[in-house]
């Protein structure tokens, strides 16, 4: 008789409880001790949950076996539809922390008590690419945050630049269009690199200082947990007085910013395509909760008169240096999902989640998105119960008169469905509360209708201009480097040259690097432009990266041993990592882990072409002499060692690794990020130095 597949898997499987019937047509009572029984969703036992019910062994399915066709049924419905964009996305719990109350400024509940712990959802993501994309495309991110206040859910759906491609929401599905896919080709996925994108952008002149920060190393960040984040645009906030002032809204990281370098970026995507969602859940589930500053940058009408920009253009932003961000608040991420469906795919972001105290400004991407982010949650949850889920559920008491729908399962009790009504306190339902209630700032608005943008919004080159002037010489670099790369993907010779055209407008220098990457010898002349291009405004720098103090808490040093590898260098390199904090992995030629030169046994995380230097911060190569000669033979070591260098990495060795080290190309004479790891006391130098994270300086760097 034909064995079952069911005997086969048995073996290795812990017994399923409950009766089965066996080969020889025997009914088996198995283990049921420990687990519950296994039901259908109508809570019915089941028995058998490995064969399907057939007219004789061999014979053909039968339509009367419910729990095949109700097991298929819901497996066929596993997915819903994926976002339109930020489609890939990872979510943490955590809390916001009143640090500063500011009734002056708001009367928003959370504000209003220091100390005061908010409950919050927060969900990364990136832009452009597909749900199972990789983590480290080119791309924006985003920072979409939910808090659930005493006074209803305030969603800041942020990204992490601070400003936009567009001015205008109808502009939105064009530019998202642009970016995704090609329609016909359906590739390349997850990337700018192409015709379309470029095709769109050099026609919209007002991107232009978006394109600067999405060519930045902003847009290849190293962690979520080591970028900022922005509200990006202008919103009100609205005391008890009725007095309101504007503001703009960013996250700031505890650990500093940090960005991956391009070359390794490709190389992450291809080792580690979760790179970003590993690394958050691993410092999480570490109790390395990754923390963020709330600070407010707040202005007056005043202010927004006397501004060289309009506050309402999402194009531009504020410089800190002439409006400070001030801390108010910090938010923590504490609490990994237990469910990734339920609670990160499932949580609904509207930007028209606030409360009273915060309210919107009249930027025309703000007002065309709290139409686009609730009709986007009906086609992606599928009915207008989303609010029920318990990740979208606010937490403080919900009492309204809307019903009945697909999948209600808070249904109120009673009569009374609507209001007024006579009914009275105890069963006439909820009433209005003028006083807690939400009311709108009695903003005047005037003007015939039209389609048109204002004059205010027509300089789209001076503040891309002042992004590129603030970043450090190699930050640039990085700038022309992206924008040669991308554009040499685009077949169309004329859009390239409309791009030059318009980085003419930015910077002559830049426009001129370019065209040399691309081997374009003459340059077109500059891009018309609505408003003349200015060349006043200095430099800021907020706004860079490279210009703020770095740390190596929280990141990630790689070891990589040999057998015979010094022990005590080992332990040193792994205590002064934890002092930091940071965290220690072991490499190793296999993942079972070497022997050190006290005869212990020392467990890899990685085997070495699973786990290449472009997965740390900073590497040690701690080699005992007999391995070492082995991995001479290994690409991967080479390769490893020969990236860590070529990203700027700081390299610690022992003398057994020079011949590898020069192997991979690296040079004969240590650079002062290359340090000599001679006895154990060298661990802590060592350790202390990457705290500069990449040593820029190197000539032959990526
Ligand atoms: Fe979004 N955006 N967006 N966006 N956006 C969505 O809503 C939209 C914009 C942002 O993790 C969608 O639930 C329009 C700016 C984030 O679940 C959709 C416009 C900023 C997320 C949508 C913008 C953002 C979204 C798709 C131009 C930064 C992910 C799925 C007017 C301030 C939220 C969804 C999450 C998601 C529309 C522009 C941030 C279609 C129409 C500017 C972080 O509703």
């Amino acid at each position: 008789m034909a064995r079952t597949p069911r005997s086969k898997a048995r073996a290795a499987q812990p017994a399923p409880q409950g009766t089965h019937r066996g080969e020889g047509g025997e009914t088996h009572q198995v283990a049921q001790e420990g687990y519950l029984t296994l039901t259908t969703q109508q809570g019915t036992p089941v028995a058998d949950d490995q064969n399907t019910l057939t007219q004789g062994r061999r014979g053909p399915a039968l339509m009367e076996d419910f729990h095949f066709r109700e097991k298929m049924f819901h497996f066929d419905h596993e997915r819903i539809p994926e976002r339109v964009v930020h489609a890939r996305g990872y979510g943490a719990h955590g809390y916001f922390e009143t640090l500063t109350p500011i009734p002056e400024l708001t009367k928003a509940d959370l504000f209003q008590r220091a100390g005061e712990k908010t409950p919050a959802f927060v969900r990364f993501s990136t832009v452009a690419g597909n749900k199972g994309s990789f983590d480290l495309a080119r791309d924006v991110r985003g920072f979409a945050v939910k808090l659930y206040t005493q006074e209803g859910n305030w969603d800041l759906v942020g990204n992490n630049i601070p400003v936009f491609f567009i001015q205008d929401a109808i502009k939105f599905p064009d530019i998202i269009h642009s970016v995704k896919q090609e329609p016909d080709k359906a590739f390349p996925q997850a990337q700018s690199a192409h015709d379309n994108f470029w095709d769109f952008i050099s026609l919209t002149p007002e991107s232009m200082h978006m394109i600067m920060w999405v060519m930045s190393d902003r847009a290849i960040p190293r962690s979520f947990r080591f970028m900022e984040g922005f509200g990006v645009h202008t919103f009100r906030l609205v005391n008890a007085e009725g007095r309101s002032r504007f503001v703009k809204f960013h996250w700031k990281p505890k650990l500093g910013l940090q960005s991956v370098v391009w070359n390794e970026a490709v190389k992450i995507n291809g080792a580690d395509p979760d790179f970003h969602r590993r690394d958050l859940w691993n410092a999480i589930k570490a109790g390395d909760f990754p923390e963020w500053e709330l600070c407010l940058q707040t202005f007056d009408e005043d202010f927004a008169e006397s501004f060289d920009f309009d506050i309402l253009d999402p194009t531009k932003l504020i410089p800190e240096e002439l409006v400070p961000a001030v801390a108010v608040g910090r938010l923590v991420l504490d609490r990994m999902p237990e469910n990734f469906f339920a609670e990160t795919e499932q949580v609904a972001f509207m930007t028209h989640n606030i409360v009273p105290g915060i309210e919107f400004s009249n930027d025309p991407l703000l007002q065309g998105r709290n139409f686009s982010y609730l009709d986007t949650q009906l086609k992606r949850l599928g009915g207008p119960n989303f609010t029920h889920l318990p990740i979208n559920a606010p937490k403080c008491p919900v009492h309204h008169f809307q019903q009945d729908g697909h999948m209600a399962f808070h249904n109120p009790r009673g009569r009374a469905n609507y209001e007024p009504n006579s009914w009275g306190p105890k069963i006439g339902g909820p009433r209005e509360d003028p006083q807690r209630g939400f009311s709108t700032l009695p903003e005047p608005a005037d003007g015939p209708k039209v389609r048109a943008r204002p004059e205010s919004f027509a300089d789209h080159y001076s503040q891309a201009r002042q992004f590129y002037v603030s970043q450090t010489p190699v930050e640039q670099r990085h700038i022309g480097d992206a924008l040669v790369f991308e554009l040499s993907k685009c077949e169309v010779p004329a859009i390239r040259l409309r791009m030059l055209a318009h980085l003419q407008n930015i910077d002559d220098g830049l426009a001129r690097t370019v065209a040399d990457g691309l081997g374009e010898a003459d340059l077109p002349p500059a891009a018309d432009a609505a408003a003349e291009p200015r060349t006043d405004l200095p430099p800021s720098d907020a706004l860079s990266i490279l210009k703020r103090p770095t740390s190596f808490a929280g990141r990630k040093l790689g070891i990589l041993v040999t057998d015979g590898a010094d022990a005590e260098l080992v332990k040193a390199l792994e205590a002064a990592a934890l002092s930091i904090p940071a965290v220690v992995e072991i490499i190793a030629p296999t993942v079972g882990g070497v022997t050190l030169s006290d005869g212990s046994r020392l467990v890899a995380q990685h085997k070495i072409d699973g786990g290449p230097s472009v997965l740390f911060d900073a590497v040690a190569l701690v080699l005992g002499e007999e391995g070492a000669a082995k991995l001479l033979r290994v690409p991967p070591a080479r390769d490893f060692a020969a990236d860590a260098y070529a990203h700027y990495k700081f390299i610690g060795f022992t003398e057994a690794a020079l011949p590898l080290m020069q192997k991979a190309g690296l040079p004969p004479e240590p650079d002062a990020a290359m340090v000599p790891l001679k006895r154990p006391a060298d661990a802590a130098r060592f350790l202390k130095a990457c705290a500069a994270l990449r040593f820029w300086d190197r000539p032959d760097g990526a």
